[in-house]
């Protein structure tokens, strides 16, 4: 087989002919054995004997009896038993793999760990491995999520990358292959987890917990079974009400527990293995206990209970905020919101809820501090939550690699005891990581498709929160693009400049929202200044930013000391969070010596020509990309730079209009 095109549908599971294997490995893998009745073990064997064929051209057979050469697939002891070699990996979802010529194996801790096993053997031969090669591998927490903003009719709240896979038309209407193909790259990454509904849910969405939807909902579930993925559904907190059955959905009337139970009865007789609800409550018009004078452990617990006989789980949010604020209030601060709200309540959650938590206290802006929740929360289990969908940062028409970002996020120390990162945290007072996911009916699943490396980033985050952003750039453009050096070196590039060229001529220093109202793409520097959703920047002709230090908001109070003190200190406050944190005059001088008026045309500025480099070092590999990919990234890095170009003239010129102060550099700024 010879090295093909780049083919966008398969993502980072393309192989491209490129390991040209010894025959004597060649034959081991050739001869596929297996014997267990896990059907996530069978699938094992099964993606691996496609994964051969299509990466690699290999024609493999599957067979239960050992005779070498052979490459054994199972768990650990069926491997130990069939192979008479012993094989140890006890971590949860965890894998050795090893190759040989007369004997390769891929062993899991159990039947995931088996599959994610067999993915990372084809990924690392793949990347070249061959004989001699072992591995051992296990994820760091055991939720490894991705969320579905999709709506009934088709439609996928930030969303870009076509409709949704799962809805048309207010009915469940997907093409069954592409599900599995989306199973199959969920699962090469390790998640394990999925919500297929909007949060906001809405219309014909609150009827997914009815015989109307169900019998549908459990045919889904069968597809993603096989592949250790299960279900979740969103619901609406006022079922009870808006159903007509009941007059309230007060969590502390019986009836309403008793509605819901039996509603959990009725689900989990479709869907036995369902993870549980996802529940926004309270939040952006969505019902919730606060409507009846409860809190949120008082609703939580309510569905907990309804849950908990079924051995499912509620996901409760903690994105909660007043989002009907008066902007003339200086004392109310959105960023205090899901600290205010959710830790008085650590200790009061049954232990089948667990609190998801964004990874900032604003709402996935490009820079943001890391929600002060973390590390704090002692007594509640809780997720992280990220966004893989480019909601505020492009759309996917521009390119922005977000585990740049994320990295970040996961090695913040919350100073709160030991081992106290993000990272650190993960898989054990942290329980997972969640994301909302990229993907629609679009051929290359994410619209652009160096998006892709953000869906793979998340995933690979979630599995081990050590790898820094470099080491997955890497790995999705080997994976994704081959292993020849100049594209390798051409698209690393690319994917490691974006971040920091997105940041620099978005909102600068961590301001945040300076963003078209509701769209979320293009600048609009006051679109959110005198609204009510509570996120403003207060720029005027001396000075940005909003003070949330002790003489301000005080938000900078609900970290551990060490950060709290940090954070206030204008000195020691990191500048990229510097607007987030303090009012500060232009006049203020930065690290660089220059001052802050001087430095945000500077980063604008300088994000456009990042931009025009960008889009230079994508041409000159164009005759090793296939074309249809070249092309399609082409043109959206095109409508990349008129972006780029607008937010730097809108941004520089509102702030020379503002202070009559001109760039030092005599550049064009608009008057
Ligand atoms: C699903 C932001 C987004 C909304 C989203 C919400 C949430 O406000 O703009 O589209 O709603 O976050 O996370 O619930």
């Amino acid at each position: 087989m010879g090295i093909s095109e780049v083919r966008e549908y398969d993502c980072w599971l393309q192989g491209r002919g490129q390991n040209q294997f010894s025959d004597a490995l060649k034959n081991c893998l050739s001869r596929i054995v297996v014997k267990e009745d896990c059907l996530v073990v069978k699938q094992a064997a099964l993606e691996l004997q496609r994964g051969l064929k299509r990466m690699f051209g290999v024609d493999a057979a599957i067979t239960d009896t050992i005779q070498k050469p052979c490459t054994v697939v199972g768990t650990a002891t069926a491997v130990s038993e069939l192979t008479g070699k012993t094989v140890s990996c006890d971590r949860a979802e965890g894998f050795c793999i090893e190759i040989g010529d007369e004997l390769s194996v891929v062993a899991g801790a159990d039947c995931n760990g088996t599959l994610y096993g067999a993915f990372r053997l084809l990924m690392e031969l793949a990347k070249g491995a061959g004989t001699g090669f072992s591995l051992e591998d296990a994820p760091r927490s055991g939720i490894r999520m991705i969320n579905h903003w999709d709506n009934l009719d088709g439609t996928i709240e930030r969303g870009y990358a076509g409709p949704s896979l799962f809805y048309k038309d207010d009915k469940i209407d997907y093409d069954p292959q592409r599900i599995e193909d989306y199973a199959r790259l969920l699962a090469s990454i390790g998640i394990n987890c999925l919500s297929i509904n909007n949060v906001n849910v809405r219309k014909t969405a609150k009827l997914l917990i009815t015989e109307q939807f169900l019998p549908d909902v459990a045919k889904l579930a069968d597809i993603f079974r096989p592949f250790g993925i299960r279900l979740m559904l969103s619901i609406n907190f006022g079922a009870p009400y808006s159903f007509g059955d009941l007059d309230t959905a007060d969590p502390l009337d019986p009836r309403v527990g008793e509605w819901w139970a039996k509603r959990a009865d009725l689900v989990y007789k479709y869907i036995p293995d369902l993870a549980g609800f996802l529940v926004k409550a309270d939040s952006e018009g969505e019902a919730g206990p606060f409507q009846y004078g409860r809190d949120h452990a008082d609703g939580a617990n309510m569905l907990a209970k309804a849950l908990k006989p079924h051995n499912g789980t509620v996901i409760w949010r903690c994105f909660v905020y007043n989002c009907t604020q008066d902007w003339r209030d200086q004392t109310q601060d959105r960023a205090c919101a899901a600290y205010d709200h959710f830790m008085p309540l650590d200790g009061r959650f049954d232990d089948n809820v667990i609190l998801q938590i964004k990874h900032g206290p604003y709402d996935f802006q490009v820079r943001e501090p890391v929600t002060p929740l973390f590390g704090a929360l002692k007594k509640t289990r809780h997720l992280i939550e990220f966004q893989i969908t480019q909601e505020y940062t492009g759309h996917q028409i521009d390119v922005c690699f977000l585990p740049y970002m994320w990295q970040d996020v996961y090695h913040f120390d919350t100073k709160h005891g030991e081992n106290s990162t993000i990272g650190g945290m993960m898989g054990n007072r942290i329980s997972g990581a969640v994301a909302v996911g990229s993907v629609g009916r679009d051929e290359n699943w994410t619209g652009n498709t160096l998006s892709q490396a953000n869906w793979f980033g998340f995933g690979r985050l979630a599995w081990n929160p050590d790898l820094t952003a470099e080491e997955i750039a890497d790995e999705w453009v080997k994976l994704t693009f081959g292993l020849d050096p100049e594209v390798d070196a051409a698209v690393n590039k690319i994917l490691m400049m974006s971040y920091p060229t997105y940041e620099n001529y978005n909102a600068p220093f961590g301001v945040c929202f300076m963003v078209t109202r509701s769209l979320h793409y293009g600048p609009d520097i006051e679109g959110y200044e005198y609204s009510r959703w509570g996120t403003y920047h207060r720029a005027n002709w001396e000075a940005v930013g909003v003070d949330r230090t002790p003489s301000g908001t005080n938000y900078t109070g609900q970290y551990a000391p060490e950060n709290a003190a940090m954070f206030a200190d204008l000195a020691t406050c990191p500048e990229n969070l510097m607007l987030f944190f303090h009012r500060v005059p232009y006049s203020y001088v930065m690290k660089n010596g220059k001052n802050l008026l001087q430095n945000i045309y500077d980063t604008h500025f300088k994000g456009v020509e990042q931009v025009e480099e960008i889009i230079r070092t994508w041409e000159g590999i164009q005759d090793k990309i296939g074309s249809a990919v070249y092309a399609s990234v082409r043109e959206r890095m095109g409508r990349q730079l008129t972006n780029a170009i607008e937010w730097r003239d809108v941004v520089n010129t509102y702030f020379h209009r503002h202070t009559g102060i001109p760039d030092e550099q005599g550049r064009k700024i608009y008057d």
